[in-house]
């Protein structure tokens, strides 16, 4: 498939406050794919924060956590070999101060301008990604796991710490969610499609505690091994607005948080589920 796609800088990116420049957040993100969010959390609250991820993660640990890293062709050529990532879904599950950050008027406000007042939590995600042996992913689009019916779904990934690219922090192509819903891309098995977006083509988005990388869920993106001495700890929240909803079938995990306004398609029957 040809593409119209820039060309990709590396590490460059464009940010915006979260109390300042929010309106031209749409605009960029509708362009490009993606909004780099800058200090929507404080850094006394992600110290908060970190405290519960990293209760999480021993909590994990305890009932024998797995190496979450990805298999498959895709995922070796980019390095996963003898690398390692802690991953658990849903943390508000564990964490009332997680499920408070989530509902966060500053982090809703940025949602907002990029997908309206109706704001529904599909899933979350934590991701630490160890130092000197941190799992890479893959460039993929993450429409294949969750498709929707107007595919309006978008991820928010919180910087629970600094996330450079030496220490694997994503990276996107921008302008890729124009490429809409592409076959074989969910990055676990061969496509020479994505052979054509390599890591190292794609723009790095490095980001400090309290930044937020939202991207479309048709945008390109991954992310290289972490090979630096630090942790990088990130929590990815998935999120749609209230008129849309994940094909019928589809067996991802889905929270139905209705984070802010209402969820148009709720009904008795998943009330039961
Ligand atoms: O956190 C990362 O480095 C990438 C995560 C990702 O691509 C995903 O969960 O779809």
């Amino acid at each position: 498939m040809s593409t119209t796609l820039q060309e990709p800088s590396v590490t460059s990116h464009t940010s915006a406050s979260a109390s300042g420049a929010t309106s031209s957040a749409r605009s960029f993100f509708e362009e490009n794919g993606y909004y780099l969010a800058k200090g929507v959390f404080s850094p006394e609250e992600m110290r908060e924060l970190e405290i519960d991820f990293d209760r999480i993660v021993a909590q994990m640990n305890s009932f024998g956590a797995e190496n979450a890293v990805w298999g498959g062709e895709e995922s070796a050529r980019v390095g996963s070999k003898n690398t390692v990532i802690y991953h658990t879904h849903n943390v508000q599950i564990y964490s009332a101060a997680w499920l408070r950050a989530f509902m966060n008027p500053r982090f809703l406000d940025v949602v907002q301008e990029l997908i309206g007042p109706d704001i529904i939590l599909h899933h979350s995600k934590l991701f630490q990604k160890p130092s000197e042996k941190g799992s890479p992913f893959p460039m993929h689009q993450d429409w294949p796991y969750f498709p929707t019916i107007k595919d309006k779904m978008i991820a928010g990934i919180i910087h629970v710490t600094r996330a450079t690219d030496e220490m694997g922090c994503l990276r996107v192509y921008p302008g890729s969610h124009r490429l809409g819903r592409v076959e074989n891309t969910n990055g676990q098995s061969r496509s020479e499609f994505l052979d054509q977006y390599p890591l190292d083509g794609a723009v790095a988005l490095e980001a400090e505690p309290g930044d937020i990388a939202f991207f479309h869920y048709f945008t390109l993106h991954g992310s290289k091994p972490n090979v630096s001495p630090h942790i990088r700890k990130t929590v990815l929240t998935q999120l749609h607005p209230g008129d849309d909803r994940v094909e019928e079938g589809n067996r991802h995990p889905n929270a139905r948080l209705v984070l802010r306004g209402w969820n148009h398609h709720s009904r008795r029957a998943l009330g039961n589920e």
